[in-house]
């Protein structure tokens, strides 16, 4: 069990004010911020960070939002970082994600659900490492 994961504040959040918030939620919850950075992806980047999703048919609608607008882009340390921050974050689908979790109160939509969050520690570190470089991290 690994220690970090990693994190993406969305388009549709950073567009409707809510970076602050979330990201003081983020801290609330026990989380260290190891990396993080403002940026906007183009599709083709959007593109190749999704790539497991190519065959999926919401692939094509994915790429374009997350490129759609700004993003927060994090690494994040705390114990057992990857389950408790998909805790945090509740469900994919913020229709069915618990009171009080960041894509309850955030999210637009299910497309555009806010947040990103790791899946695995194996994951977190192949997302982590898309975005930062060892200069860039603690
Ligand atoms: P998660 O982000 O909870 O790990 P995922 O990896 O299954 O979910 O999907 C990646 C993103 O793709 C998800 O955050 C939002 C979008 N997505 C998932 N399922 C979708 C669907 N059925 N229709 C539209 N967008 C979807
Ligand atoms: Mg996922």
């Amino acid at each position: 069990m690994s220690n970090s994961t990693f994190t993406m504040i969305k388009p549709d959040a950073t567009n409707n004010g809510h970076t602050g918030a979330i990201l003081d939620q983020i801290i609330k919850g026990g989380f260290k911020i190891k990396a993080m950075k403002w940026i906007q992806l183009s599709i083709e980047q959007a593109g190749k960070f999704y790539e497991v999703h190519k065959e999926r048919p919401f692939y094509g609608e994915l790429v374009e939002f997350m490129s759609s607008g700004p993003i927060v882009a994090a690494i994040l340390e705390k114990e057992n970082a990857v389950a408790d921050f998909r805790t945090l974050i509740g469900a994919t689908d913020p229709a069915k994600a618990e009171e009080g979790t960041i894509r309850k109160k955030f999210a637009t939509s299910l497309g555009q659900n806010a947040v990103h969050g790791s899946d695995s520690d194996e994951n977190a570190k192949i997302e982590g490492d898309f975005f930062f470089s060892g200069l860039e991290r603690f």
